[in-house]
């Protein structure tokens, strides 16, 4: 093993977490605390994630979330999960969740700190009897001081968050994140039970040759959505397109290859249903991390018009158009939604 290898596969997430906090004059050691309370939880769910098949988990509970939609059992239970760990942490003071209508705070007798986290505890879960990959996300924001937190300290812009990432249980586990200086990766290493750095430094190219949208809405969209997916699937050689069509119906897979190959993700407003005007995907658990790690990554995020990370949220479960990958080919959309192009 080559000294490179030597050193990336020594650096565990925590190693990785508690150096990068050295830069930090004020760190205490709580927000490096909370991570790896993050981790933890990610790892307990690989562990029931990678095994859904043998169990009960899989299947639905029969119930439906605040989002209306049917809720499986591992998401059920990753929800619990999440809530678990993260309130016995003593870093937290209150959390958001996909599957919970109003803000969850951590129990009385519990110690709270001064982090508040939205989180999707198990995002592509429809997927999940298909074995297709699923994932974690994350949203972190820092108090100023410890003791119970409220929906003001959960409803903030993206860009007052102080960490991002996700978890993604697929043919490996990984663990992705970024605090405001670049994106890392971590393969879980289940013979240690550890991640290690195996993603060092994530950086998405300027422009991506890889479109994720599902067609079935083409005839929901507004034209410049429609005008610009034609665009991307037209041939011109001096552009490289035809794009490649790749969409997992997965948030977390879709957006983590386009992380790494470069590509654009894209789930925008369309007419498909009245009470959902602004699209599917949601802004606080979804939109806001993956836009923080993009935007980290060299990427961009935005909803066709405006920049995700700036918008002032107004509910826990709001839903926003979420346009997110490379650079140019986010700025491309753009051009058509401002009818540029
Ligand atoms: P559609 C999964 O349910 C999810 O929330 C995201 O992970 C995914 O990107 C999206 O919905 C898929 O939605 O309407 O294309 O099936």
């Amino acid at each position: 093993m080559n000294p490179t290898q030597m050193t990336l596969s020594s650096m565990t997430l925590t190693r990785h977490i508690m150096e990068t906090q050295k830069h930090f004059p004020f760190a205490t050691g709580e927000f490096s605390d909370l991570l790896n309370h993050i981790a933890l939880a990610g790892k307990i769910i690989n562990r029931e994630v990678n095994k859904a098949g043998l169990t009960q988990l899989l299947g639905l509970t029969g119930e439906s979330n605040v989002q209306g939609e049917e809720v499986q059992r591992l998401d059920d239970w990753a929800n619990n999960v999440m809530i678990r760990v993260l309130s016995r942490s003593q870093r937290v003071c209150v959390m958001a969740s996909e599957e919970v209508a109003d803000v969850i705070p951590v129990p009385a007798d519990l110690i709270c700190g001064k982090y508040s986290v939205c989180f999707d505890p198990l995002d592509g879960s429809s997927n999940i009897d298909a074995n297709v990959s699923i994932g974690t996300i994350f949203s972190v924001f820092r108090g100023e001081e410890d003791g119970p937190g409220t929906r003001a300290d959960l409803l903030r812009p993206g860009t007052e968050q102080v960490a991002a990432g996700y978890i993604l249980y697929g043919s490996s586990s990984i663990f992705i994140y970024t605090a405001g200086s670049g994106v890392n990766g971590f393969t879980l290493d289940p013979s240690v039970g550890e991640f290690l750095l195996s993603h060092p430094d994530i950086q998405m190219p300027e422009q991506g040759r890889i479109y994720s949208v599902n067609e079935q809405n083409y005839h929901y969209w507004y034209d410049h959505t429609r005008r610009y997916v034609d665009w991307a699937k037209s041939i011109d050689k001096e552009t490289k397109r035809p794009y490649s069509s790749r969409y997992i119906g997965s948030l977390v897979s879709d957006f983590h290859r386009n992380l790494l190959y470069g590509g654009i993700f894209l789930y925008p407003e369309d007419k498909k249903d009245p009470k959902r005007p602004h699209g599917k995907l949601r802004l606080l658990y979804e939109a806001n991390p993956l836009a923080f790690i993009a935007e980290q990554a060299g990427g961009a995020a935005s909803t066709g018009t405006e920049r995700i990370m700036e918008i002032d949220p107004l509910d826990l479960h709001q839903r926003v158009p979420l346009i997110i990958g490379c650079a140019n080919n986010v700025a491309d959309y753009e051009e058509f939604v401002a009818g540029k192009r």
